[in-house]
């Protein structure tokens, strides 16, 4: 008999309520759950091919183990263990904790196991050498909130549902359906939008989707845009439109004034010259932003991985600049922590935001304190940048310290990160390399160990980074949709219990896995009892463990964080308060209300106040001055941008028939104009160089993109003998990321510029 088993789609951060039709292990069908009290139904098609990926014969069902002729073969768990055992044991013994490194990929944060179990196994592995994705994403954004309001995780949030006014400024939201915004349906909403007589200004170099269904698109220069949002806070101060409404009573002394001096350079006719955005333009949006009753500017990928280059030079990132000056933007304007502005969402399983004192803390750490060993770079909230990985591991320092061993965990870096093709060839100087992923990639064919992460359906999902990020306070659990296959074809493990046996592995095996998830127990509920701010403050730590038996694993944690949590039950303090058993009564979620204003007791910087204005970001609106007083225009080469597509996953989901194949290739964008100075006509190939790589692939003509702009998605190049499988070969695409250099790291954040990429273009 068939049954019925609702789940929250993991695979972006809408977090969709999915409706699947299950017989047995077999997935019959995966529609929308329209009960779902967040995504009511909605679902794209990735969601939908859900069930692919879980019957997807290529996916990894078993641990693999490299042999000396290079080819991975299967093996058993133990077999695996002892493998890892032996390669990682010499490596620390002889080389120190620091030359294990271990990079974390994006579904990380879209897997309740690894956000619970991860942080335990850095400890145990005791090494600063910590490398994710956050750097070549969304860390200039956590950077700039952590500034001024205190924590890495202080993101406000588009109220799409309530403003009148969205200026978004290098985000696709209508195809990466939101990115630190977590919002179901984006259409729906954008079109609500407009329907209550709303306006949508999109800048972007590409007329993207999200671009053509706006009211108003405007096309910049490529790594422009905190200097034209810059020139819009130069704006509303110079028509003294200024006005922080109440978030006023917070701004730090004499911030206002700060800001009014540091936009002073960035005039709209200067800003106007660098990023091609007319100056009468920039005017228009300040005036309309501060005109209209509520409003947000939101940036993203495009504004904090994009870069400049400056005479000739490797692009200069203003990834952290970008998303101050929006940040500063919704403060000028009123529209920080008001319905219809940016809100911050009050998580059910709590936060650094509701952990500590309310309304101060110890605000974060930039630069931070450790230093990468080959180019000096400085950790940014307990991680180096991702584009010194290939450095770390393939330059040995004078006493030959370097990293000799690697764990990846749902992560691609060889295809996702700055120069891929030295990467790839770092990766094969490694002792010990263990990745933890569903397939065998570009980065996990290198690993001397692959253990396999278990389909999607089979484990258990609660969204806490998203529960975070989201446009309603919403809390879903999601069950395991089907069991842990384990036959003739299949040794599936939770991901869960393969991070903590991980950890245990590095702790020399000294304690058991069911140890070790009672020490990481305890330490969730002592953190909770010692945080004033929670619902358990002053509490027994061990009384709270024994009141979630029979619980284990993350189920356990879980409850501990929503019980303690800004909603919980408190373990009796507040009886009628949310647990886990609630949400497991409720498959289609539980709807915990509007955003709120949460001024001053979100704030978590030492003066209680926000830091607008704090010494690092004014160092940096200097960096941007000088740039603009030496920078002219256009200097007539092309860059290169990304995109994203619907049916397409950063590297992963290539594999997925569904997916395959119509829209989603791999192919670069050029302008009319650009394809005829370039001798390029549609469907021929073109290779595209820069001092960094060179990748052959075909071209598509369009004007969606501006002139001297081209286009072309990353997380392709699938080419590798063995990886994926025939569908993902059939259509492999060009990894983009072998012309990224390594060089442009935005001094803040440590993350890489991955767009406006200078590259020359010839036909093929
Ligand atoms: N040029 C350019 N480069 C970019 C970007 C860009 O816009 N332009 N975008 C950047 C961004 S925003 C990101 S987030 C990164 C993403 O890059 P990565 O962090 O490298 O992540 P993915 O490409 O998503 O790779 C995910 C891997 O995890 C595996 N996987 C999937 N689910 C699980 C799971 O539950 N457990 C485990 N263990 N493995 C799993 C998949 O098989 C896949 O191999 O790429 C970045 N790189
Ligand atoms: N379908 C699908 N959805 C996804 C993903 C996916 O791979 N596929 N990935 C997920 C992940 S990990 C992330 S981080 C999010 C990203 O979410 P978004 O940021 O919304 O997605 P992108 O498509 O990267 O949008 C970046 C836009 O910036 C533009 N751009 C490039 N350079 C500049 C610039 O200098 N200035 C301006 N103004 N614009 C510029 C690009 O043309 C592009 O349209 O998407 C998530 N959702
Ligand atoms: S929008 Fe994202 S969460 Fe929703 S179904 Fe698609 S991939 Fe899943
Ligand atoms: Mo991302």
């Amino acid at each position: 008999m068939p049954r019925t088993a609702f789940r929250t789609c993991p695979l972006c951060e809408a977090t969709c309520g999915l409706r699947l039709t299950i017989e047995g292990d077999t997935v019959i069908s995966v529609r929308g759950d329209d009960d779902d009290v967040f995504s009511r139904g909605f679902v794209c098609p990735k969601g939908v091919a859900i069930g692919e990926l879980h019957h997807d014969p290529d996916r990894i069902r078993y641990p693999l183990i490299r042999g000396a002729d290079g080819l991975h073969r299967r093996a058993s768990w133990d077999e695996a263990w002892a493998e890892i055992a032996r390669l990682l044991g010499p490596v620390r013994a002889d080389h120190g904790n620091d030359a294990v490194g271990i990079y974390l990929g994006n579904p990380n944060v879209h897997n309740v196991s690894s956000s619970l179990y991860g942080p335990a196994l850095v400890k145990a592995l005791g090494t600063r050498s910590v490398f994710s994705a956050s750097t070549v994403d969304q860390m200039p954004q956590q950077v700039a909130v952590g500034l001024l309001y205190g924590t890495g995780l202080s993101v406000t949030v588009p109220d799409i549902d309530r403003t009148e006014y969205a200026l978004i400024l290098g985000a696709n939201p209508l195809v990466s359906n939101g990115s630190m915004w977590t919002a179901p349906d984006m259409p729906r909403r954008l079109r609500a939008l407009k329907a209550r007589g709303g306006r949508l200004v999109v800048v972007d170099p590409v007329r993207t989707r999200t671009a053509e269904a706006a009211d108003e698109h405007i096309a910049i220069r490529p790594g422009t845009d905190g200097f034209l949002v810059a020139a819009i806070v130069h704006v509303l101060f110079a028509e003294s439109l200024a006005d922080p409404g109440p978030a006023g009573e917070w701004l730090a002394d004499g911030a206002v004034d700060d800001l009014e001096q540091a936009a002073r350079p960035f005039t709209p006719e200067a800003v106007a010259q660098l990023s091609g955005v007319p100056a009468d333009t920039i005017v228009r949006l300040a005036r309309e932003l501060a005109a209209a009753p509520t409003a947000f500017v939101y940036g993203r990928m495009g504004t904090s991985t994009a870069g400049l280059a400056v005479d000739g030079q490797s692009p200069q990132s203003f990834g952290t600049a970008a998303s101050w000056w929006i940040a500063v933007a919704n403060l000028l304007t009123g529209n920080v922590d008001r319905p219809g502005g940016v809100m911050w969402p009050l998580p059910a399983a709590g936060g650094p935001t509701t952990s500590g004192t309310s309304g101060t803390g110890r605000g974060i750490r930039i630069p931070g304190g450790h230093r990468s060993r080959v180019r000096d770079l400085p950790s940014v909230l307990g991680e180096l940048p991702a584009a010194a990985l290939a450095e770390e591991i393939d330059t040995p320092g004078t006493d030959g310290t370097r990293i000799r061993a690697l764990i990846t965990i749902a992560g691609n870096p060889v295809v996702s990160t700055p120069d891929g093709g030295r990467l790839a060839a770092a990766l094969g100087m490694l002792d010990a390399m263990v990745s933890i992923d569903a397939y065998v990639t570009e980065t996990s064919r290198h690993a001397h160990v692959i253990l396999p992460a278990p389909s999607p359906l089979a484990r258990a999902h609660f969204d806490l980074a998203f529960s975070a990020l989201s446009v309603q306070n919403v809390a879903h659990w999601s069950p395991p949709s089907v069991g842990l296959r384990s036959d003739e074809a299949s040794d599936e493990q939770d991901e869960g219990d393969i991070l903590l046996r991980l950890a245990c592995v590095a702790l020399g095996d000294a304690m058991s896995v069911d140890d070790l998830d009672e020490f990481v127990a305890l330490d969730v509920a002592t953190r909770a009892c010692r945080s004033e701010a929670s619902r358990v403050h002053g509490r027994e730590p061990a009384e709270l463990v024994d009141a979630t038996a029979p619980r284990r694993r993350q189920e356990r944690l879980l409850d501990l964080l929503i019980r303690s949590g800004p909603y919980g039950d408190g373990f009796g303090s507040h009886p009628g308060g949310l647990t886990l058993a609630d949400l497991e009564a409720a498959p289609h979620g539980i709807d915990l209300g509007p955003l709120q204003p949460r001024l001053p007791e979100v704030l978590r910087t030492p003066s209680g106040r926000i830091e607008a204005a704090a010494p690092q970001l004014l160092d940096e609106a200097a960096r941007m001055a000088a740039v603009l007083a030496q920078a002219a225009g256009h200097g007539g080469g092309l860059v290169l941008v990304g995109r994203r597509g619907l049916r397409s996953n950063n590297s992963w989901m290539h594999n997925i028939p569904l997916l395959a194949g119509g829209s989603n290739r791999c192919t670069l964008w050029i302008h009319p104009d650009d394809a005829t100075a370039h001798d390029l006509a549609d469907g021929t190939d073109a290779v595209l160089s820069n001092g960094t790589g060179e990748v052959r692939v075909a071209v598509e003509v369009t004007d969606a993109v501006a002139p001297g702009v081209v286009c072309l998605p990353h997380g392709w190049g699938h080419s590798g003998a063995g990886t994926w499988g025939a569908v993902a070969a059939a259509a492999p695409g060009v990894n983009s990321n072998l012309l990224t250099p390594s060089t442009g790291i935005d001094a803040l954040s440590g993350t890489a510029v991955l767009n406006g990429i200078p590259v020359t273009v010839r036909a093929a």
